[in-house]
């Protein structure tokens, strides 16, 4: 089962953190992390950076890093795919993204 039925002052929210990858096509470091999350059945906001300058930037910004994908769980920047892998291997990424398993 994925998700709770969490609640900020008595209302619903979303069950899950917003996540973020900025990415391009390409990448296959991207279609991984893709994967991961996919299998994990989290949705997620895919940003392609290439050609476009300003979401590149708010990535750098953002992450501190210029490879993508960066990878954010809320406002958590996690890091590329194979920060998010390690987290799945140690068992911490269900709890981030508030899989209930
Ligand atoms: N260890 C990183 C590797 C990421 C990586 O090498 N990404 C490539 C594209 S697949 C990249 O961003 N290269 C430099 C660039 O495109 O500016 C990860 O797991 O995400």
């Amino acid at each position: 089962m994925i998700g709770g039925d969490r609640r900020i002052d008595g209302f619903p929210v979303s069950k899950f953190p917003n996540i973020t990858i900025y990415g391009s096509e390409t990448c296959s470091y991207c279609t991984a992390a893709r994967m991961l999350l996919k299998k994990k059945g989290v949705d997620y906001d895919d940003i392609l950076i290439t050609g476009d300058a300003d979401k590149r930037q708010e990535m750098i910004l953002r992450s501190g890093n210029q490879t993508v994908p960066q990878i954010f769980i809320g406002a958590q920047p996690i890091g590329g795919f194979d920060e998010l892998y390690a987290l799945e291997q140690n068992g911490e990424l269900d709890r981030l993204l508030g899989v209930q398993i």
